[in-house]
């Protein structure tokens, strides 16, 4: 699944609608001229655009970068001054004062739509900002947010912004262990949370899961608990630590001093899984960020004033924080925040939703697509959608199939298909074609955006030419690149710059065609994707062995129809241990309870033994072939400590 294939497909070519290119902002002529001028010129393009953001000093420098390990550094627009919550906010107050900023649609359907404007949020932002500040929380102070996808949780990370504190949002899915390392890690000051979330009508126990979380080691950082009061259950109130948003903010003024930042100084934290070890905080900081996730957004979503913008993804994930939050609020837009699931009520609650707030711009997930694809069209068919005139995907590959249903059904063979590929680490789309420019390819995520440099290289990191596969690298920066690893800047420069030295590596593989069209074909690296969220294998194996009666663990992702991938487990007993059903399903509950219902197995294989090399390294290239049920492609054995192995788990693999 996770592998488009592109060359039967790479001829079905669907050109940019007319209808759509005689309105659009940028057009192929554009788009040739704008490209190639940002390449030529990065400081004086790069400069241009910074002009669409209020600075309070604006910047006299723009790129000051070097990808050399030796002497590296990542700086842009480096002497400007500005804050974020006031380009997001104030700015647009004297023209769009009474303009809804966010649209917020609630889990249940029948629960009234609140319509926050930009004045209003302005307001509560510069609450809760001036309360923070009350309750000792100063610049460069760590703020994590553990909220449900409602309006707090966005007045949240302004307010953060106003002061200049660093929030760092961590998902609603996330378990007690997961949201205590994350603490830990970056020593948080205070955590802002709600009573309990709410998704598809199940209760989510956020504050008792805070409460689990800074009972564990490491986490006596936190000062302060604010609960937001959301569902109204009872809560645990501990005091003095626990404190009702409510009543901090209550009396608050409704102006707040932003704190100056330099364009270098951190805006957030947001924590992702690698290849190894434990997830690592990506920070971002505040010019280049926001200048590249504003002019992103205008650009690839063709904006325009009466848009109404609809971004699916949870603020718990980049692609929250970049196109609900700070890109949409940057460029004055009104954006949708949805509490809900696809499938909650019904199968076409997406579709309800786009015509009760009449949706222009609609911006969601292959996996959700596959799901509701699953179900038919008629439960698409039952709705307008006429509001609609773009579609958007993000976060994993998209298989031509989902893709032609997408354009076909959903956007009636009317809406362009944007297939925008990013990362975490890169702030903001690096890869994708613009609406209005350039024709698209089903599964393909086409053409780099202004500035971006992508390159294939090969194992040894050889540059290739032309068509062809390879690994996915960036010959330069831009101003949206992450910054650091939180504390661990070596982790930084080994992870991304010294496998192809003077290129970031994406982790990603990816397919050029002769057009010069990229298709990605999903990650390289030990991070399994499932439904465009990022597990590492390493974190889920670590949770398998934690538990007492696993001696070894070895996780690898499969082809999955509706995720992507899934995630396969094979495990180890310590001796006398009995490989039953019951201890099967109480180890997914584990890995569930450690880390969170995203890392759920979708299969545990006992494992009475792992193949490994002689020098005890566990080789995966096997395991994700028996787990992909294609045992005939397991490829040389014969370096095996132990070849036998590897029979009795294709006997055993879950396709047998
Ligand atoms: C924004 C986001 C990043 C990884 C990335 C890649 C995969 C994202 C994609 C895509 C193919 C696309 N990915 N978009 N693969 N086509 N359009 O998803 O960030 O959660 O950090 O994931 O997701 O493998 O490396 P993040």
């Amino acid at each position: 699944m996770a592998a488009t294939e592109p060359t039967e497909t790479a001829k079905l070519v669907y050109p940019v609608p007319p209808a759509f290119a005689a309105q659009a902002r940028l057009r192929r002529d554009d788009y040739d001229r704008l490209y190639a001028e940002s390449l030529a010129d990065p400081d004086g393009f790069w400069r241009r655009v910074a002009d669409r953001i209020d600075w309070i000093t604006p910047p006299t420098q723009v790129r000051d970068v070097s990808f050399d390990v030796e002497d590296f550094h990542i700086r842009w627009y480096a002497d400007g001054v500005l804050n974020a919550s006031v380009n997001c906010l104030d700015r647009q107050l004297p023209m769009r004062g009474d303009k809804v900023a966010l649209l917020f649609e609630p889990d249940d359907p029948n629960t009234p739509v609140q319509r926050i404007t930009y004045r209003e949020l302005h307001a509560r932002v510069c609450r809760l900002a001036n309360a923070l500040r009350n309750l000792g929380v100063a610049k460069g102070d760590r703020i994590t947010i553990y909220l449900p996808m409602v309006p707090e949780a966005v007045v949240a990370m302004l307010a953060c912004a106003r002061i200049g504190a660093i929030h760092s949002v961590i998902f609603g899915g996330f378990a007690p262990r997961s949201i205590a390392d994350r603490i830990a890690d970056c020593t948080s000051k205070l955590v802002i949370t709600a009573d309990e979330g709410l998704r598809g009508g199940k209760r989510v126990p956020l504050k008792a899961n805070v409460d689990a979380a800074l009972a564990m080691p490491g986490t006596n950082s936190v000062e302060t608990v604010l609960v937001v009061r959301h569902t109204g259950a009872a809560v645990d109130m501990q005091m003095p630590r626990d404190r009702w948003m409510e009543a901090v903010v209550e009396g608050q003024p409704d102006t707040c001093e932003p704190e100056p930042m330099n364009a270098e100084d951190p805006l957030f934290i947001l924590y992702t899984s690698g290849s190894t070890g434990k997830p690592k905080g990506v920070l971002h900081t505040t010019g280049g960020y926001l200048t590249y996730v504003a002019y992103t957004h205008e650009c690839i979503f063709d904006l325009r004033e009466d848009d109404i913008f609809w971004c699916t993804a949870d603020v718990g994930w980049v692609t929250g924080h970049s196109y609900t939050v700070y890109g949409p609020l940057a460029n004055g837009a009104t954006a949708v925040v949805f509490e809900g699931v696809p499938n909650h009520p019904d199968v076409s609650r997406f579709w309800q939703v786009i015509d009760k707030h009449g949706v222009t711009l609609f911006y969601t997930a292959p996996t959700a697509i596959r799901a509701l694809m699953r179900e038919g069209d008629d439960p698409v068919r039952g709705t307008s959608r006429r509001s609609l005139r773009l579609l958007g995907t993000v976060g994993e590959p998209i298989n031509p199939e989902a893709w032609r249903w997408y354009h076909d059904v959903v956007g009636d063979a009317r809406c362009p298909i944007i297939d925008t590929w990013w990362q975490t680490e890169t702030g903001g789309a690096l890869i994708t074609p613009l609406p209005g420019a350039i024709d698209q390819k089903p599964g393909s995520a086409m053409t780099p955006f202004f500035g971006i440099r992508p390159a294939l290289v090969d194992a040894e990191g050889r540059l290739l030419e032309g068509e062809a596969t390879g690994n996915l690298v960036l010959l330069d920066s831009w101003p949206g690149q992450m910054r650091t690893v939180y504390g661990d800047h070596a982790r930084f420069i080994d992870t991304y710059f010294r496998t192809y030295p003077g290129m970031y590596f994406t982790g990603d593989g990816c397919h050029r065609d002769a057009d010069g069209d990229y298709w990605i074909t999903g990650r390289v690296d030990d991070v399994i994707n499932v439904s465009g969220h990022r597990i590492g294998t390493a974190e889920v194996e670590s949770a398998l062995v934690s538990h007492p009666k696993v001696a070894e663990a070895a996780v690898v992702g499969f082809p999955h129809d509706i995720k992507g991938q899934g995630i396969y487990a094979y495990v180890t007993l310590l001796a006398g241990e009995a490989e039953t059903d019951a201890l099967r399903a109480e180890l997914v509950g584990h890995v569930r309870k450690e880390i969170g219902p995203t890392a759920t197995p979708d299969h545990v294989q006992w494992a009475p033994g792992l193949p490994k090399t002689r020098s005890g390294k566990i080789m995966r290239r096997i395991l994700r072939k028996i787990a992909e049920d294609a045992p005939e492609q397991l490829g040389d054995t014969s370096t095996l400590a132990d070849p036998s192995v590897v029979d009795s788990l294709v006997r055993n693999r879950r396709g047998a």
